[in-house]
């Protein structure tokens, strides 16, 4: 029997190719070896407010990402969060277990509260990573393929299986989160100590999946760099190194290689190379993307809503069977 994977993206902004090396890349490479499930996370989008005709571009928008970037829904299924209602009855029922301070002490809901603001945060952003739970241990999900960011949640989803289990007897399998050292963090390019994100101030934090050639060279020109001149992948030098990150990933090269290639070179060499290594990824990107029309990417969606929905079901009602529900 194969390995369970799952992983899910919000449909809530532009996504970058922070997004895309520290979560998409992988599953790409992991649906040859596992049982994999891709989600677009809309409920989990509207817990923060949300234009009803911006969400619904976007949603279908992440799932041409999937598809262009090579998930092969022959091999996977996708589908969108809200189709499969049971994602939602299981979060409540884990919502019954789960304690008020273990909400209070995720870094993500402390972020992006503070940042809008904590009088007009929602009950559904502080309750999030609750639904993120019930989206993974749904499907006996053994590995969760996600950037650095999201370990935290991850570790919740263990916590509540884990309380389950005791508490009502065997029913969910633990899950771990998959990340690799090298994408499991990317970081902003004005500032390499804050990771890169969609939400950043300044658009000269990231490279959007949807940028022009001519947008990638200037802002790759306007990333931050280290002092000194050489070329070297060190710790001292965080600017430097996430530049080569990103280099390395995308031109399947260890940063080793990278240094080498740039040996006795100056940063803006550097530089140049590696705005023509992204554009030369996103263009064929973009332009699968492009092919794809709305009404494909709906099929497969729900064909993939189709396929995961008896799953979903069944270990839902074992679940209400355990808790004392009638069914
Ligand atoms: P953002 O901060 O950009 O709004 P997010 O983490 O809130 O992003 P998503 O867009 O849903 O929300 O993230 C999708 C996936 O991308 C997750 O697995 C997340 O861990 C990963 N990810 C996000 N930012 C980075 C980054 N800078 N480096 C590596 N992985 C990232
Ligand atoms: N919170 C995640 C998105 C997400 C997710 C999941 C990721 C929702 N449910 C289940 C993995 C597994 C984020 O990236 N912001």
């Amino acid at each position: 029997m194969k390995k369970r994977i799952f992983s899910g993206i919000q449909p809530s902004g532009n996504l970058h190719i922070g997004n895309y090396l520290g979560a998409i890349q992988n599953w790409v490479k992991l649906q040859k070896e596992y049982d994999s499930i891709f989600c677009v996370v809309d409920m989990h989008a509207i817990t923060v407010p949300q234009e009803p005709e911006t969400l619904r571009r976007r949603t279908i928008e992440i799932a041409k990402i999937y598809l262009a970037a090579g998930i092969d829904p022959k091999k996977c299924s996708i589908f969108i969060q809200s189709h499969i209602c049971e994602h939602a009855e299981l979060g409540w029922i884990l919502n019954t277990i789960t304690k008020i301070p273990e909400l209070e002490k995720m870094t993500q809901f402390k972020d992006k509260s503070a940042k809008d603001s904590r009088e007009s945060a929602s009950a559904g952003l502080f309750d999030y990573p609750v639904l993120m739970a019930a989206d993974i241990v749904l499907y006996d999900t053994q590995l969760v393929p996600v950037g650095k960011d999201q370990k935290q949640h991850i570790e919740l989803a263990r916590t509540l299986a884990q309380r389950f289990n005791h508490k009502f007897g065997e029913t969910f399998v633990i899950p771990e989160a998959y990340t690799k050292k090298e994408s499991e963090n990317i970081m902003g390019l004005d500032d390499p100590t804050k990771k890169m994100s969609k939400s950043a101030k300044s658009e000269y934090n990231y490279i959007a999946l949807n940028d022009d050639a001519e947008t990638v060279r200037k802002k790759i020109k306007k990333a931050v760099t280290d002092s000194g001149s050489e070329v070297v992948y060190q710790e001292d030098k965080p600017a430097l190194k996430n530049l080569i990150n990103i280099y390395s990933l995308l031109a399947d090269k260890t940063p080793k290689e990278v240094e080498k290639l740039f040996a006795g070179k100056k940063y803006s060499d550097f530089k140049t190379e590696l705005a023509e290594v992204i554009i030369k990824f996103l263009a064929p990107f973009q332009k699968k993307i492009g092919e794809l029309s709305d009404e494909k990417v709906l099929a497969i969606m729900e064909d993939g809503a189709k396929k995961v929905r008896p799953l979903a079901k069944k270990k839902l009602e074992e679940v209400k069977k355990k808790i004392g529900f009638i069914v």
